[in-house]
């Protein structure tokens, strides 16, 4: 594999990776550019392998969405509503435990819980769903409310972020997914979602996460009016953040689906841009311990693809799926566990059923 690695012209990266070398921004745009996506697959992989071995990921969880009414209205949202549209919704607390009670006969471990910015539910209403699931399901994991969500909180509460995730972790919450992160540059930020928390705010969160011992995940949006500069800036303000805090789990790039956006002129992303997502945040987010192929967003075919081009961890049984078949994701809504784990023997990997702070549950 060196040798293919090197005839493709990505010898001297080949050298830093293979001494731990931290890559730089340029090395970043030249694997960006490159035109050999199995030269980068292979040079990602030996990342991949490093950290994570053989092994491959999957998690039995549940997705709920209390509600897709949301201030924010970003133009490549499918799933965002206003208030008084036809398709609005949000559930009651009582809606929330009876999702959680049909499916009490399931071996979930992790609940995946986010929604729109709201604009009147109370801070209490927040504290009341996580203890309603708590009261359904005691010993879950809830994996909810995206830093920018978070940072909503804490207005709605009149409190500091601080204080308010104190609140909310007394109450039920486990740890934050990576959503809303989309792409830190203040000009796509400008032209997608001008009314959404800052680049900068949404990293100020990640970190009083961190350090109340929350662990929580990072995203990326990509496929729509990025460049590859603000694909390597969003990386490496996250890799910053990492080295200061150790706090994120999982990196998973999100490919934009244009179908019923405001952006609906953009094309779908290709595999081999997926592709490229993966292998180089694999190579340049080298503090983050996995990054995940979520299979919802690029197909559980392709999924199984990146496995070896530098993603460990294929998500999970999901169930449900609401933001990206909003936006036209033709991908079931959920996989049985026991097609994940199919997908990923076939892959020539070792399926490791985690719960969500990387724990083994059990291995195929
Ligand atoms: O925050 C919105 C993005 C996110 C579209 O933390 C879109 O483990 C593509 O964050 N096309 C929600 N993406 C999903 C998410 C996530 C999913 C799975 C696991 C984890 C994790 C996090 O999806 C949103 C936004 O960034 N999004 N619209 C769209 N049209």
């Amino acid at each position: 594999m060196d040798a293919y690695i090197e005839q493709a012209g990505l010898g001297r990266i080949l050298a830093k990776v293979r001494e731990g070398e931290r890559l730089s921004l340029e090395d970043g745009e030249q694997l960006y550019q490159h035109p050999n996506v199995l030269a980068l697959g292979a040079l990602a992989n030996i990342v991949r392998e490093r950290k994570n071995g053989n092994q491959a990921f999957f998690i039995y969880n549940q997705h709920i969405n209390y509600s897709n009414i949301c201030t924010n209205l970003c133009k490549f949202c499918a799933f965002g509503r206003e208030k008084d549209h036809p398709l609005a919704y949000e559930m009651s607390v009582d809606d929330v435990k009876e999702k959680v009670r049909e499916r009490l006969d399931e071996p979930i471990s992790e609940i995946h819980m986010v929604g729109g910015i709201h604009p009147d539910l109370p801070f209490s209403y927040y504290i009341d769903i996580l203890q309603g699931i708590k009261e359904v399901r005691p010993e879950v994991h809830i994996q909810a409310f995206t830093c920018v969500e978070i940072y909503h909180l804490a207005q709605l509460n009149g409190k500091s972020v601080e204080d308010t995730l104190d609140e909310l972790m007394a109450a039920g919450l486990g740890s934050l997914p990576g959503g809303g992160a989309e792409v830190f540059s203040p000009r796509i930020r400008q032209v997608t979602c001008e009314r959404k928390l800052s680049g900068e705010g949404w990293i100020e969160v990640a970190k009083a996460a961190h350090k109340k011992g929350l662990k929580t995940n990072a995203t990326m949006l990509y496929g729509h009016i990025e460049t590859v500069a603000e694909r390597l800036e969003h990386l490496d303000a996250l890799r910053k953040t990492q080295d200061e805090t150790d706090g994120f789990l999982a990196f998973i790039p999100l490919a934009f689906h244009p179908k019923n956006t405001a952006m609906a002129e953009h094309a779908n992303t290709t595999g081999i841009n997926d592709l490229k997502n993966i292998a180089v945040s694999r190579l340049m987010l080298d503090n983050f311990p996995h990054v995940k192929a979520y299979w919802v967003m690029i197909g559980p075919k392709l999924a199984q693809v990146a496995l070896s081009f530098g993603a460990d961890d294929m998500d999970g049984t999901v169930k449900e799926e609401v933001i990206t078949h909003m936006a036209g994701a033709e991908t079931e809504q959920a996989l049985g566990h026991k097609t994940l784990i199919r997908l990923i023997q076939e892959a020539g990997r070792q399926p490791v059923q985690r719960d969500t702070l990387y724990n083994v549950i059990e291995t195929f």
